[in-house]
């Protein structure tokens, strides 16, 4: 009785989470970072990429920069200028528009023959569930606290049951 009770409020939550548009953070080569000879190809195959989540370049700033081009200066390894280098060592790049989107690093031979080179297709943001609304922040921010009051409350209910 009290265990099958568990289980669908269980599953009430899950269908609720389900339903909340979550941003993902992707860590750029994951713990090996931004660098050298790691295949950011591969990576980039692995995962979805979607309008909101948001892309993490960790590298050593003294050995690398970020450059976000065109599939032109892509395919060349070629860079805009200089001072439109993302360089901190730790940079978070939001994905706010759908479609192809290419990185590179500007450094020495690193685009042209070390692989620090992708390119990602962003998908629109996930819809909630019924019907898919315009994508605005507020939106999201909304629907984060519901699904958390919600849950919050199922728990609640649960503990009392
Ligand atoms: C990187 O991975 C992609 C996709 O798996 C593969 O096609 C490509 O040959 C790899 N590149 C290198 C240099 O290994
Ligand atoms: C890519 O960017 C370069 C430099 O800004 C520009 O000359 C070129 O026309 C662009 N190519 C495309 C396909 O947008
Ligand atoms: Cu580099």
């Amino acid at each position: 009785m009290a265990s099958s009770r568990v289980v669908l409020i269980l599953l009430m939550s899950m269908v609720l989470l389900s339903s909340v548009s979550l941003a993902t953070n992707h860590i750029v080569g994951d713990d090996k970072g931004w660098t050298v000879d790691f295949n950011y190809t591969q990576w980039a195959s692995e995962m979805v990429f979607r309008v909101g989540d948001n892309l993490v370049f960790n590298y050593d700033p003294s050995r690398h920069n970020v450059f976000k081009v065109n599939g032109t200066l892509f395919q060349s390894c070629t860079f805009p200028p200089a001072n439109e280098a993302l360089s901190t060592g730790k940079d978070t790049i939001q994905l706010k528009t759908e479609g192809k989107k290419w990185y590179v690093c500007g450094i020495a031979d690193h685009c042209s023959t070390r692989q620090m080179k992708f390119v990602i297709n962003v998908l629109p943001e996930a819809a909630p569930a019924p019907s898919p609304p315009p994508s605005s922040a507020a939106h999201s921010v909304v629907s984060s606290v519901f699904g958390v009051v919600m849950v919050t409350i199922v728990g609640i209910a649960a503990i009392f049951a």
